[in-house]
């Protein structure tokens, strides 16, 4: 049997979570060990600072530049939008997508400024739609205790409790909830065996076509 199937499809897998809630490192991990089965992954992060449009949220990020909240909400979609093309290519050609942050992050990050929700919805639908939505669940007051907040503008307690009861809004009954105290190892082996089952999933053509 041929492992170059044709027909096979990657997984989109997004994990979600608060700043400091581990994602990051969770992703990394995850791709080592996707690498090590020899299944064909890459990791991805959004935003993505590389392109044009990144560099702007990025500096609007170090607080080196201003923006209203309305356009900021928009140069992150718009991240999203440039790299869409690519993704849907690498997963129709088996290639599984780790990805840090997505269209989730952009709502609850937006609505937690007051933005209405709905408007924050909007530039996001017809991105791809992910296959497994992963939330590395942490109170606000526990990220915080991590340290680490790197002092860029969303790094704040307060802000952080408002994302925080967004994504709560946000999360339905697909999303799969990790507590993100328990220990490192341990959050990894969860994520693994969800991850692990989504790709087979997608491989066998459930759940969700891109
Ligand atoms: P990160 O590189 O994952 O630390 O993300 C940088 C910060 O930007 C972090 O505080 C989360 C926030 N963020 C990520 N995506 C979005 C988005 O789409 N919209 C908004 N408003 N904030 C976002
Ligand atoms: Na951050
Ligand atoms: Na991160």
């Amino acid at each position: 049997e041929s492992s170059e199937n044709v027909n096979v499809r990657g997984a989109l897998i997004v994990l979600e979570g608060l700043d400091r809630s581990g994602k990051t490192s969770q992703c990394s991990r995850l791709h080592s060990y996707l690498a090590e089965q020899g299944i064909p992954a890459e990791l991805w992060r959004f935003p993505d600072r590389n392109t044009c449009v990144g560099q702007m949220i990025s500096s609007y990020l170090a607080n080196k530049s201003q923006l209203d909240d309305q356009a900021v909400h928009l140069l992150f979609s718009a991240n999203r939008w440039e790299k869409r093309s690519l993704m849907e290519n690498k997963l129709k050609s088996g290639t599984t997508l780790i990805v840090d942050r997505y269209s989730y992050s952009g709502v609850a990050f937006s609505s937690a400024k007051g933005l209405d929700i709905e408007w924050c919805k909007a530039p996001e639908r017809g991105l791809l739609a992910p296959d497994l939505v992963l939330y590395l669940d942490i109170s606000p007051e526990e990220a915080a205790k991590r340290g680490g907040y790197g002092g860029e503008r969303y790094e704040q307690l307060e802000f952080q409790r408002q994302v925080s009861q967004q994504y709560r809004i946000l999360r339905d009954g697909t999303w799969k909830i990790i507590d993100a105290c328990l220990p490192v190892e341990d959050v990894e082996k969860q994520l693994r065996k969800l991850v692990f089952d989504c790709i087979i999933a997608c491989r066998n053509g459930n759940p969700c076509p891109h």
